[in-house]
C-alpha cells in the first residue's frame, strides 16, 4: 500500500491542480483562509483571496512556495471567492483559469497570463465570454486545448440550462438525468471559448446518463481529465457523498462510462484532486482537513502514488 504525504505545513491549500512544466511538478491550489464567514450550503465560507504556486523537483522533494501569483484585488471584475484554478502551457506562455464571483455574485471563469509557470499571472480585464460556474480544468490533446468546468450547489451549475442563466432553476428530480459538467474547446489565443460549451455525459454500464438520485456516482464538481493508454479518464467529486470517481471515454468530449471510486471520503466535506504522470509514475494530488482538526474550509494538500490494474482500472485509495 502506498502512503500519502502532506505537501505544505505552513499554510492551508486545497484543490491542487498539478502539472509537469519544465521537468518539475507545479501545483496550483486554492488558498484556504480563516475568513470568519459562517458555513453554509453555498460555500460562502470558502472565501479565498489569492493563489500561491508551488513546485517540486521530484516526487520526494520538499515543496517550494513561490508566493502569491494572482490576487483578487488585481482582478478588475472581481466580486469574491477565488475557487479551484488550473493552468495550461502553450507556446512559452502559461494561462491560469480561475472561477470567481463577479460583482453580481455570479461565478464566471477568468484567465490570467504569465511567461513563467510560477507567475505572477496578469488577469484579463473581463471574464471569459459565455463562461459560468466553477472548477475549470484545462486539458491539452493533440495540440488542441479544452476547458472542462461546472459544479452544483454553491457552484451555481443548476442556475443554467443550455448555457443560459435562467433562475430560479433547480436541480433535476431524483429520476431525471443529473446535470452534466461542461466542456468547451479554447481559441488559439487561449483567452476565449472557440465554441458553445457542451455537456460531458457520464453514463452507467448500460449506456444511460447517470441520474440525479444516483448520488454516489453522479457529477457534483471538481472535473479533471488525464489520458492513460490511449483512453481519456474523466474524474470528479460526487460532493455530498464525498467520493472521487472516474469514468472512461474515447475522446475529450466523451461520453464517459462510469468505472469506479478513486478515493473514499477524506476528513472534511469537500474532496478535490488532480492526476499527473511524472517520471513514469502516476500521482493523485488531493486534500483533507485533518491538520485543521476537521475545519472543512481549512484544507491541506497531499499526494500519493496512483496505481492501475492491468485492465486500466484505477486502484481505489482510502481517504482515511
Ligand atoms: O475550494 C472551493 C471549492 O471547494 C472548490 O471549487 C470545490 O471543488 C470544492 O473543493
Amino acid at each position: 500500500m502506498k502512503t500519502s504525504r502532506y505537501l505544505v505545513q505552513h499554510d492551508y491549500m486545497a484543490d491542487p491542480s498539478a502539472h509537469v512544466f519544465e521537468d518539475k511538478i507545479y501545483i496550483y491550489p486554492s488558498h484556504d483562509r480563516e475568513s470568519g464567514v459562517t458555513e453554509n450550503d453555498n460555500g460562502d465560507h470558502f472565501d479565498m483571496q489569492d493563489y500561491h504556486v508551488f513546485s517540486m523537483d521530484s516526487a520526494e522533494a520538499d515543496v517550494i512556495d513561490h508566493g502569491v501569483a494572482l490576487s483578487v484585488k488585481d482582478i478588475p471584475w472581481a466580486g469574491r471567492q477565488l475557487w479551484d484554478a488550473d493552468v495550461a502551457h502553450k507556446n512559452g506562455r502559461y494561462y491560469m483559469y480561475f472561477p470567481l464571483k463577479d460583482q453580481n455574485d455570479i461565478f464566471r471563469l477568468g484567465v490570467a497570463v504569465s511567461d513563467r509557470p510560477e507567475g505572477p499571472f496578469i488577469p484579463q480585464p473581463h471574464p471569459i465570454k459565455g463562461s459560468y460556474s466553477i472548477d475549470p480544468c484545462a486539458f491539452e490533446d493533440n495540440g488542441e486545448y479544452y476547458l472542462y468546468f461546472g459544479g452544483i450547489w454553491g457552484g451555481q451549475l443548476q442556475f443554467y440550462r443550455e448555457n443560459k442563466l435562467t433562475p430560479p432553476c433547480h436541480l433535476p428530480h431524483f429520476h431525471e438525468p443529473a446535470l452534466c459538467p461542461k466542456i468547451a474547446k479554447l481559441q488559439d489565443n487561449m483567452l476565449e471559448f472557440a465554441e458553445e460549451p457542451r455537456d460531458v455525459l457520464v453514463l452507467d454500464e448500460e449506456g444511460n446518463p447517470l441520474k440525479q438520485g444516483d448520488t454516489e456516482r453522479r457529477f457534483f464538481e471538481a472535473s479533471w481529465v488525464h489520458k492513460y493508454q490511449g483512453k481519456y479518464y474523466f474524474s470528479y467529486s460526487t460532493g455530498d457523498t464525498h467520493l472521487l470517481c472516474y469514468a472512461v471515454g474515447d475522446n475529450p468530449y466523451g461520453p464517459f462510462t462510469y468505472q469506479g471510486v478513486i478515493l473514499t471520503p477524506v476528513v472534511g466535506w469537500t474532496t478535490h484532486h488532480s492526476i499527473v504522470e511524472f517520471k513514469e509514475k502516476w500521482f493523485l494530488f488531493y486534500h483533507d482537513a485533518v491538520p485543521s482538526g476537521g475545519k472543512t474550509w481549512l484544507r491541506s494538500m497531499k499526494m500519493i502514488e496512483l496505481e492501475y490494474d492491468e485492465d486500466g482500472s484505477i486502484k481505489t485509495i482510502k481517504g482515511q
